[in-house]
Order: C-alpha cells, then sequence, then structure tokens
C-alpha cells in the first residue's frame, strides 16, 4: 500500500484513550457517529476512541485493523464526491468470537459511553407483548445464561459486571430508527435482567439491586440519527482509493446530508457533537417522529413500488414516474404530517422539499432491496400509530394502505416482481409471510393475516376495519392491473 498519497485523517492525532464502547460496526455508524466524533475530536482532543464491536462478522474488524483502524467515508453527491480518512476506532473485534471482552469492556471504568446501531430487529422488541420478544431462540437462549447472542443479552451481562465491579456511570445510547429508542431499550434490557433472574440462572440474583443501581447510574438517552448509508459495493475501493489513496476494505458511501439529534444524558461525559452539527435538545421525540414518519416510511413506500416495478435503485424509483412523487408526497402531507407537532425550528416545506433531492440523488445509489428487507419490524414501527390516529378520528389513511399492500405483495408472493433485477429483500419473517400468501387467496384474508394475526404487527390494527379492507383492495389491484393503478386508486381514496 502507497501510504504517501494518502491524506490527513480525522482526526489528525490519536484519541487520548477509547471512552466509546459501539456495538454493531456497520456502515451506517461509521458514516454517522464516528464521522461526528472524530470531528468533535478534531477540535479538542479528548479519550473518546470507539472501540467497535461488530455481532458475527468479520469483513470490518479485519479490513480496520489491516488498515491500523483507518477507513474512508465517500460523500456522494452527483457532482462532487469527496472522500474523508477516518482514525477513530481504537480497536476492533467480533462478539460471537469474544463474548466475554464485551462483557470486560462494559464494565471498564474508561468507557464512558456505549452507542449501538443493531437494526430494528436487534431490539427484539415484540408488537404483541410490547416487550421482549420470548419467542425468539437467541432471546430464550440469553435469558438461559451463558454467551449472549443479543444485543440485550450483552447489555444486562454486561451492566450486572459493571455493578459489580463498581465502574461508575455510562450512557448506553440507541442509534436505531426506532420510537422512543432510549426508552425501549432501556425497557427491554430491564425485562432481560428480571427475566435472567427468574429463570434461575446462576449469575443472575439480587435482579432489584442491580436495577435499582441502573436507575440511577445508567442514562438511556433517545436520539434521532438521519444520513442515508447504502451498502459498500467493488465500485467504492477504486473511488475511495482516486479520493483519499486509502486502498480500502472498508469505504463507506453516504450521501451529504447528516442529522443527529440527542437527549444530553451523558452522567460520564461525552464529545462535543456540537461542534460536528449535532444537536442536543429534550424535544427528541418530535424529530424521531418526524424522521420515522415522513422519511422513513416513505423510504419504504418507494422501496416496494420500486421493487413491484422492477426498479433497482430507490432514485430510479422516483424519477420514473411523477405519480411516484404524488403518491409518497400525499402520504407525507395527508397521512403523516397531521399525526404530531413537528420540531419547532424545522421548516416542513423545506424539510420535505430536501428529502425528495435526498431520495433522488443517484449517485448515493441506495437500493430498494436493502431498505425493503426486515419490512416486519421496520412497518411496525413506522406506520402502526398514524394508521390508529386516524382510525380514531375515522379517517382511512390511504398512502400508509399503498405502503402495506405494496409490502405485503413482495413478501407474500416472491413472484410479484423481477427479483434478477431488484434483489430480494431479507425478512426474519419471509418464511412465513409466504406461507400466508400461499394459504390466503382472498386479499382481504391475506391482509388480517398479515397485519393482525401473525403477531408481525400489534393487533390493536384490527381497530382500523376500513383501513384493512382499503389495504386489501389496493392488494387485489397491485395483482390485477398493476403499480400504476393502484397508485392511481389511493390518490383517489386519499382525495375522498
Ligand atoms: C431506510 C433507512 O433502510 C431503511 O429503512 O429508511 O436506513 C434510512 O436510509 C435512514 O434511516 C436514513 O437516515
Amino acid at each position: 500500500m502507497n501510504t504517501s498519497m494518502e491524506m490527513t485523517p480525522l482526526p489528525s492525532h490519536p484519541p487520548e484513550g477509547a471512552g466509546i464502547l459501539h456495538l454493531g460496526l456497520g456502515n451506517f455508524h461509521r458514516a454517522h457517529q464516528a464521522v461526528y466524533t472524530a470531528k468533535a475530536l478534531e477540535h479538542q482532543n479528548g479519550p473518546w476512541g470507539i472501540v467497535g464491536v461488530a455481532n458475527q462478522s468479520h469483513r470490518i474488524v479485519d479490513a480496520l485493523k489491516e488498515q491500523s483502524g483507518r477507513y474512508s467515508v465517500l460523500t456522494l453527491d452527483e457532482e462532487h464526491p469527496r472522500g474523508d480518512v477516518l482514525a477513530v476506532h481504537t480497536d476492533a473485534f467480533v462478539a460471537a468470537e469474544e463474548p466475554d471482552r464485551v462483557t470486560a469492556f462494559i464494565a471498564d471504568p474508561a468507557i464512558k459511553i456505549i452507542t449501538l446501531t443493531v437494526t430494528e430487529n436487534g431490539y427484539y422488541y415484540s408488537q404483541v407483548s410490547q416487550g421482549l420478544d420470548r419467542d425468539a431462540e437467541a432471546i430464550q437462549h440469553d435469558i438461559a445464561g451463558g454467551a449472549p447472542r443479543t444485543v440485550i443479552g450483552q447489555l444486562a451481562r454486561g451492566l450486572r459486571a459493571r455493578w459489580q465491579a463498581d465502574a461508575g456511570p455510562l450512557a448506553v445510547v440507541s442509534c436505531d430508527n426506532m420510537n422512543d429508542n432510549g426508552n425501549v431499550l432501556q425497557a427491554q434490557v430491564r425485562e432481560m435482567i428480571s427475566a435472567m433472574d427468574e429463570s434461575g440462572h446462576a449469575e443472575s440474583h439480587a435482579s432489584a439491586d442491580l436495577l435499582a443501581w441502573i436507575k440511577e447510574h445508567v442514562a438511556f438517552p433517545c436520539t434521532m440519527v438521519d444520513r442515508i448509508v447504502p451498502a459498500t459495493e467493488e465500485r467504492h475501493s477504486s473511488m475511495s482509493r482516486e479520493l483519499t489513496g486509502l486502498s480500502d476494505a472498508a469505504a463507506v458511501p453516504a450521501e451529504p446530508f447528516t442529522m443527529w439529534v440527542l437527549e444530553d444524558k451523558f452522567p460520564a461525559g461525552r464529545p462535543a457533537w456540537e461542534i460536528a452539527g449535532a444537536i442536543f435538545t429534550e424535544d427528541v421525540a418530535a424529530y424521531e417522529l418526524l424522521k420515522l414518519r415522513v422519511l422513513n416510511s416513505s423510504n419504504s413506500l418507494l422501496s416496494y413500488l420500486g421493487l413491484l416495478l422492477g426498479k433497482d435503485l430507490i432514485a430510479e424509483t422516483l424519477r420514473s414516474d411523477p405519480q411516484v412523487r404524488t403518491v409518497v408526497e400525499h402520504m407525507m402531507r395527508t397521512d403523516m404530517l397531521p399525526t404530531f407537532a413537528a420540531p419547532a425550528a424545522i421548516d416542513v416545506d423545506k424539510y420535505v422539499a430536501e428529502l425528495f433531492d435526498r431520495f433522488g440523488n443517484a449517485a448515493v445509489g441506495h437500493r430498494s432491496r436493502q431498505v425493503g428487507s426486515d419490512g416486519s419490524s421496520k412497518l411496525a414501527v413506522r406506520i402502526t400509530e398514524p394508521v390508529l390516529f386516524h382510525a380514531e378520528r375515522g379517517r382511512v389513511p390511504a398512502g400508509l394502505a399503498l405502503l402495506a399492500a405494496s409490502y405485503i405483495r413482495v413478501f407474500t408472493n416472491p413472484a410479484s416482481y423481477p427479483a434478477d433485477i431488484t434483489g430480494r429483500p431479507e425478512d426474519p419473517w419471509s418464511e412465513r409471510l409466504i406461507e400466508a400468501g400461499r394459504l390466503h387467496q382472498d386479499p382481504q384474508d391475506l391482509v388480517q393475516a398479515v397485519l393482525v394475526d401473525l403477531g408481525i404487527f400489534s393487533e390493536r390494527l384490527a381497530m382500523a376495519p376500513q383501513w384493512l379492507r382499503l389495504v386489501a383492495e389496493l392488494l387485489d389491484t397491485l395483482e390485477t392491473e398493476g403499480v400504476a393503478s393502484a397508485i392511481d386508486a389511493a390518490l383517489a381514496r386519499g382525495r375522498d
């Protein structure tokens, strides 16, 4: 490797220690929290290097080791792509191979912050029990003790060790797209600790004391994270070499836009992330709702319509037909924005306009398949409350019905789209969804099965019968007449 041509990394000096443990060493973390931390350290050094933990995969861990912790972030706009080299990770390893190291780090007084990017699935949140998904095998395994397989188990075990070691306060920061992410995470961890105790697991005595200690010493700030970060592809390595001089097996492509909004609850200190543009506010909930309901739901709608249209990229789908943008904007404005109070500091019209520019950025190359993956847990978070909000007011949100119908069509009938062009989205529920598709020929029955009976979504959706009927109608239209007719039908119903 020719290092002489490499650009100076960010920060340009090594951090004064490693105070952050990050669980989930994927692209999003490396293009988001890591960048904020590197910029903060560049301005003001401190003990905020990051120890990165991958759950299973070696790919990034090996690359970071090989590259002395350096990797590149490629900021892709259509005219001026830019590359930066980061050097903010001081160590990296794989949790599945070294579970005890995860525990040891959590119990280490030098660690002051744990951040997490583990996706919606990583929380094992059951819409049915509104808590830990006790049916999940990995959760049952973690409750029974032994090397944890889930991040909830890792935190339960690690916090116990920290408490026993009297290692001091800590902030545990969810950076995933969940409603009320800090509080949900805290509740999941607490439930895991109690469940381990009830199971009689030898190491889990004195839960009440541990839970009291967590309440007093461990903060779970809520956060809103935002940056579109696609998966790394072949072409990004050569792009990295051109833009930064680094031969990089861990390059991360990302859009220019970035935003991070957090509650300022860090009992053991934190980097000066505000220097890098992070916003600290008590009103994170408003930003979370804006992001999940307006950005993420629209992204999901674009991905499923895109799959059904045979479009590989989100940007292609958006550009394919003006009606696509019309129906997405309809969902944003009529179905989503009325359901919450947007943050006072945000100009909603500007936000929406900017969002369409972001989705339309073809240089980013965000794939329909990637956004469509894990649709079951994503949609449960994104649409349930807004549907119920309208149902309580006697209204039927048609854009949300199109979103649900297109998700159902994609996952219950794999023949409904050209997977050889778009790729197949993954989802832990996919086999059960295909089975439901086989069992229920009648759209009404299929909608009832997927949205109410299976346990993917809250059964409370049964309280929106008119909406469920519209989902079934649109599902039928998708099947018999195709996407364009279903969009027209949704728009017509939405304007009623
Ligand atoms: C996307 C998000 O995959 C998805 O469901 O909607 O990953 C989205 O790109 C990010 O949340 C943007 O911040």
